[in-house]
């Protein structure tokens, strides 16, 4: 049989694939969709200067149809989401685990589709909201698509996907009056919580920093699940999928979150694709956990149990690749919105396991893509296509592209050769992993998956000091906003059993009493999950640099170089938009003003100020100064700019000052690095 499945997918082929459906509209006529050119796009047609308009007119009744129906469904869950397209690369290869192809060759570069999202808001909701982020990749590799549709937060809420309608439920805006938009801080999700205790790891993930991103670029992606790899030889290995983001993770404070919630609400789309225009592009190396089947029950939890994660520290995290973001899409409802990703699309050599959440995901994904694209072909549309032919007798249904030729669109036949026909395993015949089965149908849970309780304070347990009271802050947070005394207390007596410091901690600040004789056994830590150990670098941080006229021209520039050369981004932020002139006539161009560039929009500040600048300009530096510090951004301080230190009276660790601009920029470049500076007395 002709293998026409030897399609390029080095390199660009996805790309050149999309190229076909591109259109640049700029400097055409304006036609209609049958193509016939129109010659008026203002007024429509009318029996008469002021009479009614007519029926005939099927330029208008064409436009007006189309935009009546340009909206569809946003997703269920994930609604709100950016994406970006780029290529992964193999470091070693995977042979010895997989076959599957785009993991054999070092010099296979497959091109890829990453989706990032939160999970509750709508589709036009803020982004910088408390909430796990999703982090769906598609591969376009030679044997089909591959989607690792994963979260950046290792386990779930539930264990079984029969009760995902009911989490969706109670996590959503409330029904009788859509309250609260994008947020868990409200009755139902914390009464879902307390009644289904199964949830209480990824709570405590959901109420730590890894809930309010830095950026998508500095955050985790696991696939969660327990899946399988399975080689040439049959043999499989349990596998989990993580990626790591080569600038390390990092995350937001809580008060600075909900303020750019309101500055920016595209905060997060917004850093990704300017991050890309700009040629930085963002990179994530794929890491895999292995287990060999044989030792499925060596461990202290239930490798099927997607509520547990494997301590990296007895299950390492094996890097094998890296993954590169490094084109922004063309058109977000083509590609970001019609994007279709699938748990269930693998390839030869990646396989299942017996996870209940997992296996109710494989029916979900499809049925939801059927309401929200409109019918069976989504799997056409450009960003769905794989790179590689398809061939089968499913014919039809609504707005079919392919032209399949010929009378036959069944199996057996003998009319075209018994094909398309099924290929064997050599041939890359997709062969199901040949797991033995036996039971009886029960609807129960395993025994092995009832300890909600041990990985929930071994994550607290890992986390620093800081760490821990942002845990704090955030239950105070989100249990003050609940107005039931009854769930506030189910849910203090629920988190008493991960720690009585945690439950104390935020049951003072709702007043409710903490039960006694609780709190957890587990000492055990792993230092892999605390953020303080993450990879720490100055590229690509944003610094507000604050100027008025009459700076210290040559040495501002000297430093405003030394940043950059680090990847440091320094913008430039005024009173006024134009240019500001430094005491040797350089010029600095104002990026921003005070009004709309507010501190919380950057990583770090630089306050140089200036000699002839006005009281407002000075209320407005000390402020911005004020509020960096109290989200303890590094914050430096040359020339002028060191009045504003002591106006807004900050000092201590992460604020930078210096006479010498050689050194000054080595320490606040180190500063900035450092991503934020804990152990500051706030003011
Ligand atoms: Fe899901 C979307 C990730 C459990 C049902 N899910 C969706 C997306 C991500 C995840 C990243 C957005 C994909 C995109 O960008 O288009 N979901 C997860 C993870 C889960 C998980 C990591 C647990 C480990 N999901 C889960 C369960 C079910 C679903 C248990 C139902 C049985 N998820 C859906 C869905 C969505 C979806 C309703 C909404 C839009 C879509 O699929 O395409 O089918």
């Amino acid at each position: 049989m002709g293998d026409d499945r030897r399609t390029k997918v080095n390199g660009k082929s996805k790309d050149e694939q999309l190229e076909q459906y591109r259109v640049d509209d700029e400097g055409k006529h304006l036609t209609t969709n049958q193509g016939l050119r129109v010659s008026e796009d203002e007024f429509s047609l009318k029996a008469g200067e002021r009479g009614p308009t007519l029926m005939e007119d099927f330029h208008f009744r064409e436009k007006m149809t189309h935009f009546d129906h340009e909206r569809i469904p946003e997703r269920i869950v994930h609604a709100r989401g950016f994406a970006a397209h780029g290529e992964f690369e193999l470091y070693d290869s995977m042979k010895e685990y997989t076959r599957a192809k785009f993991l054999q060759d070092t010099s296979t570069k497959t091109p890829v589709f990453v989706r990032f999202s939160t999970v509750a808001g709508s589709r036009g909701s803020a982004e910088a909201v408390r909430d796990a982020r999703g982090f769906a990749t598609k591969f376009y590799t030679e044997e089909g698509n591959y989607d690792l549709v994963g979260n950046n937060i290792p386990v779930f809420f539930i264990q079984d996907a029969i009760k995902f309608p009911d989490l969706v439920h109670a996590l959503k805006p409330e029904p009788h009056n859509e309250m609260p938009q994008a947020a868990s801080a409200h009755d139902t999700f914390w009464d879902f919580i307390a009644n289904n205790q199964e949830s209480a790891h990824m709570v405590m993930w959901a109420m730590s920093d890894r809930a309010i991103p830095r950026s998508f670029r500095m955050m985790e992606g696991f696939g969660v699940h327990t899946f399988r790899l399975v080689n040439e030889e049959g043999k499989a290995h349990f596998v989990k999928f993580h990626w790591k983001p080569v600038l390390g993770t990092h995350s937001l404070v809580w008060d600075e979150a909900q303020k750019i919630n309101g500055k920016d609400p595209d905060f997060h789309r917004r850093d990704l694709y300017e991050s890309i225009e700009g040629g930085d592009y963002p990179e994530y190396e794929l890491g895999v956990q292995l287990i060999k089947e044989e030792d499925e029950f060596n461990f202290d939890f239930d490798v099927l149990d997607p509520t547990k994660l494997w301590p990296e520290e007895e299950i390492p995290v094996k890097i094998v690749g890296k993954m590169t973001l490094n084109r922004n899409v063309d058109n977000v409802f083509a590609e970001t919105e019609q994007a279709a990703f699938h748990p269930g699309s693998v390839v030869p050599g990646i396989d299942f396991s017996n996870d209940p959440l997992l296996q109710g995901r494989l029916f979900s994904y499809t049925d939801t893509q059927l309401i929200r694209l409109g019918g069976p072909n989504f799997h056409e549309l450009p960003i769905n296509r794989p790179v590689c032919p398809f061939h089968n007798n499913q014919r039809d249904g609504y707005g079919r592209h392919t032209i399949n030729k010929g009378p036959v669109s069944y199996h057996n036949n003998s009319l075209a050769h018994n094909t398309p026909a099924p290929a064997s395993e050599k041939e890359g015949g997709y062969t199901h992993y040949q797991e033995k089965m036996e039971g009886r149908k029960v609807r129960t849970r395993s025994e092995s998956f009832k300890d909600h309780f041990s990985q929930a304070t071994l994550f607290w347990n890992s986390m620093s000091k800081p760490e821990k009271e942002h845990i704090i802050q955030a239950f105070s947070f989100e249990l003050g906003k609940v107005k039931s005394k009854s769930v506030q207390k189910q849910i203090v007596d629920m988190f008493a059993n991960v720690s009585m410091d945690l439950a104390k901690g935020f049951a003072e600040a709702i007043n409710i009493e903490v039960p006694e004789g609780k709190g957890s056994k587990v000492t055990k830590s792993s230092p892999a999950l605390s953020q303080e150990n993450t990879k720490k670098k100055p590229a690509t941080r944003k610094v507000g640099v604050i100027v008025g006229n009459g700076f210290k021209g040559e040495e501002v520039s000297r430093v405003l170089s030394a940043l950059k050369e680090e990847g440091i981004q320094p913008e430039i932020i005024s009173d006024k938009l134009g240019t500001r002139k430094g005491d040797d006539g350089t010029e600095l161009e104002v990026d921003h003003t005070f009004l709309t560039g507010e501190s919380v929009l950057f990583d770090s500040l630089y306050v140089v100020g200036g000699e002839n600048v006005d009281k407002k300009f000075s209320q407005d530096t000390t402020y911005f100064v004020k509020e960096a510090y109290s989200h303890f951004k590094p914050i430096g301080a040359t020339h002028e700019g060191l009045h504003w230190l002591e106006e807004a009276g900050v000092k201590g660790p992460g604020v930078v000052t210096g006479e010498d601009m050689k050194s000054f920029a080595e320490d606040f470049t180190a500063a900035i690095a450092a991503h934020r500076h804990w152990d500051r007395e706030l003011v």
